[in-house]
């Protein structure tokens, strides 16, 4: 009991989310269409391979008019992989430092960001063409209040339009929109992509780029997957546009992790054309980030720093559904008044001025690791910020302590009272 308030105070004073912007409500009664892109990072856009672009597509979107995009935006996710990135999405929580929170802790009480939709009355849905179970999802997906899950079954596989991990991207969004179509409106829809995954094969007769030329195979295959992906994103506007769905809808584009390792620093520092210092790793973890408004007209990049825990409060934000007693660890990116830190989960991190890994802190302009001195290290405070915050995610984890917290009136309930509870549902 006396633990979760702790938190619960801590996340009033840090992460609380109440500040409107100009851009609250912008996505009221709209369609959220999320589409998490399997192994997408940032060091691909705006880069070509032999003369041509990787990413064309996103290339031309994060500058369109009607996105809005977040350069220094990180992933933060650890063993659980995608299923990480969705924990942090849903929960603007942290995943957990070992093992896969969606394996271990799927039946603990969240405040899920689809809870939250259905109470507002949105459909809420999930598109996946892989086995239900994979992560644990169905079990996951039930807790937190999905109402629907489009795993592998929903769609046609045939030996033409599947290979490695099985449905390719462009045959999974034209299946999808006929299911897409037939949604109550408003929906939250999210979709998650599989055919840029380790380790990144493609049938030839797809690649419309070369591979990339260097000792890692891995990356090598990297670039085209990237590009059929980046391919795929487009046919997935087109046909949201033919359906009649695209102008009601926001639609946000997120990379899931990395899926470019440290295995591959020789090849990486070959192609980014610098050395993969730990400094460079960190700049590594970013992933693409855009939130796509039709109609907007007036999309801009925002530079601050922004992570997965705090794509939650911003949907929130945009969609104009209050905090209430909503808990975060993470702050809605529009906001002015932020936390100031990106915690990886590895006790890296990422503040305005340092960036911090492995014990240096390296000044974020420049790359430079900071000078020892006999001062404390400007980056020792927000270590401890980090390691404070991490730890609290944990323990509402850990302890399933959300159970104690009351999220319609935001009161604290007893063990006894939640035992009570539990006896008569
Ligand atoms: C599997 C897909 C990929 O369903 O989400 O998982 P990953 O290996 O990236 O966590
Ligand atoms: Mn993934």
């Amino acid at each position: 009991g006396s633990e979760v308030k702790e938190i619960e105070t801590y996340m009033r004073e840090n992460t609380s989310n109440d500040e409107k912007t100009d851009l609250f409500g912008i996505a009221k009664d709209k369609n959220v269409i999320f589409v998490s892109v399997e192994s997408m990072q940032n060091f691909v856009l705006d880069e070509e391979v032999n003369g041509k672009e990787i990413t064309p597509f996103m290339n031309d979107l994060k500058e369109s008019k009607d996105t809005i995009f977040f350069p220094n935006f990180y992933h933060q996710t650890a063993q659980g992989k995608t299923s990480d990135s969705e924990f942090l999405v849903e929960n603007s929580m942290y995943p957990l430092p070992r093992g896969a929170v969606y394996f271990t802790h799927a039946s603990n009480e969240y405040n899920s960001l689809p809870e939250i939709l259905n109470e507002e009355d949105y459909y809420t849905s999930v598109y996946h063409a892989n086995n239900k179970s994979f992560w644990n999802r169905d079990s996951m997906y039930g807790n937190i209040g999905y109402d629907k899950f489009f795993d592998e079954q929903s769609f046609e596989e045939n030996e033409e339009n599947s290979f490695g991990w099985g449905l390719e991207d462009k045959a999974f969004f034209e299946q999808s929109i006929k299911y897409l179509k037939e949604q109550d409106q408003p929906f939250y829809s999210k979709f998650i992509t599989l055919t840029h995954h380790f380790p990144f094969e493609l049938p030839e007769d797809k690649a419309n780029i070369d591979k990339y030329d260097s000792n890692s195979r891995t990356l090598n295959n990297y670039m085209p997957t990237a590009r059929y992906t980046d391919e795929s994103l487009e046919d997935f506007f087109q046909q949201l546009k033919d359906a009649g769905l695209y102008e009601d809808s926001i639609i946000v584009l997120m990379g899931d992790h990395y899926g470019i390792s440290d295995f591959h620093n020789k090849a990486m520092s070959q192609f980014q054309g610098k050395e993969i210092d730990g400094y460079q790793h960190v700049q590594n973890q970013r992933v693409p980030f855009m939130i796509h408004i039709p109609g907007y007209d007036k999309g801009k990049q925002y530079d601050k720093i922004t992570g997965q825990i705090d794509v939650k409060p911003t949907l929130l934000h945009l969609m104009g559904i209050d905090e209430g007693n909503d808990l975060s660890f993470g702050t809605n990116m529009f906001a002015e008044d932020r936390k100031d830190f990106i915690a990886m989960r590895d006790g890296s991190f990422v503040t305005d001025e340092y960036v911090y890994k492995s014990e240096v802190c390296y000044d974020r302009e420049t790359g430079e690791p900071i000078e020892e001195t006999a001062e404390e290290s400007p980056c020792a405070p927000f270590q401890e910020k980090v390691e404070k915050e991490l730890g609290y995610s944990d323990s509402l984890i850990y302890g399933d302590l959300l159970r104690f917290y009351n999220f319609d009136d935001g009161k604290h309930q007893t063990k006894e009272e939640v035992e009570e509870l539990e006896k008569s549902a």
